[in-house]
């Protein structure tokens, strides 16, 4: 998808926000922000579109459609440069607090002048809430959870966002003269939730075309700096991006150096000093004569310290090094491992596209088995009903004997059921019996304290109609903490019940996050690395999830859909 559409989007999104801070319009207010996500989403660049095209657009009239011309020439537009300079920026960072909101926030900017996250939190600590219309003490302590939320998620950016800028980089860069090689390094490479900086490297004797190639991008706001080894812009967005052009001799060290992570070099290079051997990112040498021993390749670098070749996303320093060294690094589950998705929606409910259409994009990722999971009807504004439900079987069915369309793909019924306050699910027995899969997953009362909270996930594994426990944290990175529960107990009910759990690869989710990942394989669960997608272009995210996986230490025997489907059947039987 382009990255242009993403830069209007935010814009226009931003223009949503600001509209609502500053007391105007919410209709328009809703107008912005519903059109912002048509943008997003279009398939074709917003920014090469005429006038004309761009009322195409679901939710764009003339008025937005001349707002997306102006940011194509401009990079912004008039209305909201204009409220920009009305409202201090950390007024603006101020709504981005979970549970605070534009209204609040310019509450507090009027009553109390406070005009960032750190002097509300001064406020809240001083007490200064306690008297304040609509808020109180409950508030305070939710709106200082919020704040620590922001503050831990800082200016970094979701690993989809970095990896689409990252991915238009390249290309540029790629194309200049004279560039032999290009990868990215540093945390994206690693797969991390949340990027900080993108670090590009590439292997050229010139640089000069390269770094031209990256300063003249249309996403580049600013040069933070230049120069014939490094390179760094900031984009549209405010993401900054590192160019490193080296020789190509040097690949491996550099790459290898500038993947990190910080820890894992650390370790790595003080392995290689008690090898009477110095590593950085120019290649491995000899510590007494400084000849160059290696440099060319990563696995020539790993290899000549004694290990082997060691996948970015376990290069965090937890293990990694010493199982490399004993050979006993995990075959890591890979994206084509993957043999179909568990977890997806239609249009049905909060889906945006119909059936047909997600079967169809199913079928040409080549799966080999797809579950439609809509949601049930206890999460009430989807309005599921018990007709609806076997109507959409009755699809699935026709879908499923049109052949030859269908005939690779193996179509699954499932449902997506909502985990009660106390555990129980949407539907009886016998009505869940009639479904090929059920995800079940905590959608509501998330401040539940830890007992209670385990005691409900514990009734849902023991359902005998629930195969999948779906997004288990119910984190949203940066914007809502995970539920508390005990961990330990969830992943002994889930071994022990056959019930799996979920990593939900929405880049905002990435739930169940990898660093608990590994503390669940060994407790002898099970994984279903799952889309959650709502549309078309969302059946794309399970890449992420499958580098969670990774981050994880999972192989493909870990993870249920890698699993051929008959052996995928006997597990979701359940014992049943
Ligand atoms: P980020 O950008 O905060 O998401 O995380 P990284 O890991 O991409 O960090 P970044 O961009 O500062 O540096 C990229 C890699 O370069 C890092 O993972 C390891 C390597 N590196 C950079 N500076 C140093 C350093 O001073 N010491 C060591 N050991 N490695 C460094
Ligand atoms: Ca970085
Ligand atoms: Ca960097
Ligand atoms: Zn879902």
């Amino acid at each position: 998808m382009p990255t242009a559409n993403q830069t209007a989007a935010a814009l226009l999104d931003e223009y949503a926000d600001l509209v609502l801070l500053t007391g105007g319009d919410p209709f328009r207010a809703r107008v912005y922000a519903k059109a912002a996500r048509a943008v997003g989403a279009y398939q074709h660049d917003v920014s090469q579109l005429a006038p004309g095209s761009l009322v195409q657009i679901a939710g764009v009239g003339k008025s937005i459609a001349a707002k997306l011309a102006e940011i194509a020439a401009t990079g912004t537009f008039s209305e909201l440069e204009d409220l920009r300079a009305d409202i201090p920026d950390g007024v603006r960072l101020m709504t981005r607090i979970p549970a605070l909101g534009p209204r609040r926030a310019l509450q507090l900017y009027r009553e109390l002048r406070v005009s960032s996250p750190e002097q509300l939190k001064t406020a809240i600590e001083a007490g200064q809430l306690d008297n304040l219309r609509g808020f109180g003490a409950k508030s305070a302590g939710k709106l200082l959870r919020g704040i620590e939320l922001l503050e831990s998620a800082g200016d970094r950016v979701l690993l989809h966002v970095a990896t689409q800028t990252a991915e238009s980089v390249s290309t540029a860069v790629a194309a200049a003269a004279g560039c032999l090689r290009i990868d990215t390094a540093g945390s994206l490479r690693r797969g991390a939730e949340t990027v900080g900086d993108i670090d590009v490297l590439a292997a050229a004797q010139d640089s000069a075309p390269l770094m031209t190639a990256l300063t003249r991008l249309p996403e580049s706001a600013e040069v933070i700096g230049s120069g014939p080894t490094k390179t760094s812009i900031r984009t549209r967005t405010g993401l900054r991006v590192d160019l490193r052009v080296v020789p190509l001799d040097c690949w491996g060290a550099a790459l290898q150096y500038f993947t990190g992570s910080r820890a894992h070099n650390v370790a790595v290079r003080e392995l290689a000093v008690r090898k009477k051997l110095k590593l950085s990112e120019y290649g491995l040498f000899d510590a007494e004569s400084g000849m160059l021993i290696v440099s060319r390749t990563e696995e020539e670098v790993y290899r000549r310290l004694g290990m082997d070749w060691i996948p970015p996303t376990l290069r965090e320093d937890t293990g990694e090094i010493t199982a490399a060294q004993r050979g006993e690094l995990p075959v890591l589950v890979s994206p084509g491992d993957i043999r179909g998705d568990l977890h997806t929606h239609t249009d049905l409910t909060d889906g945006t596209a119909p059936l047909e259409d997600m079967v169809t994009a199913a079928a040409a990722r080549g799966y080999q088995y797809y579950a439609v999971t809509d949601h049930a009807p206890d999460l009430v504004m989807q309005r599921m009903t018990d007709e609806k439900m076997l109507a959409q079987r009755d699809q699935v069915r026709a879908l499923r004997d049109r052949v030859p369309d269908f005939a690779t793909v193996t179509l699954l019924h499932g449902t997506e059921l909502n985990i009660g306050p106390d555990g129980g699910v949407d539907w009886p027995a016998d009505f869940l019996a009639g479904f090929d899969i059920c995800v079940a997953s905590v959608h509501s009362h998330f401040d539940q304290p830890r007992s209670h909270m385990t005691r409900r996930f514990i009734a849902a594994c023991e359902n005998p109609h629930v195969n999948v426990i779906g997004h288990p944290l119910t984190r949203k990175i940066g914007r809502r903490p995970p539920v508390d529960v005990d961990l330990a107990e969830l992943f002994r009910a889930c071994a022990r019940t056959g019930t799996a759990l979920e990593i939900n690869s929405h880049p905002a989710r990435l739930d169940l996050p990898s660093a608990h990942i590994r503390a669940a394989r060994d407790a002898g669960v099970t994984f279903a690395i799952d889309s959650d997608a709502h549309s078309l272009r969302d059946l794309d995210y399970l890449r992420y999830g499958v580098l969670t996986g990774q981050r994880g230490w999972l192989t493909a025997e870990d993870v249920i859909n890698t699993w051929p489907l008959d052996r995928l059947r006997q597990f979701l039987r359940k014992g049943r």
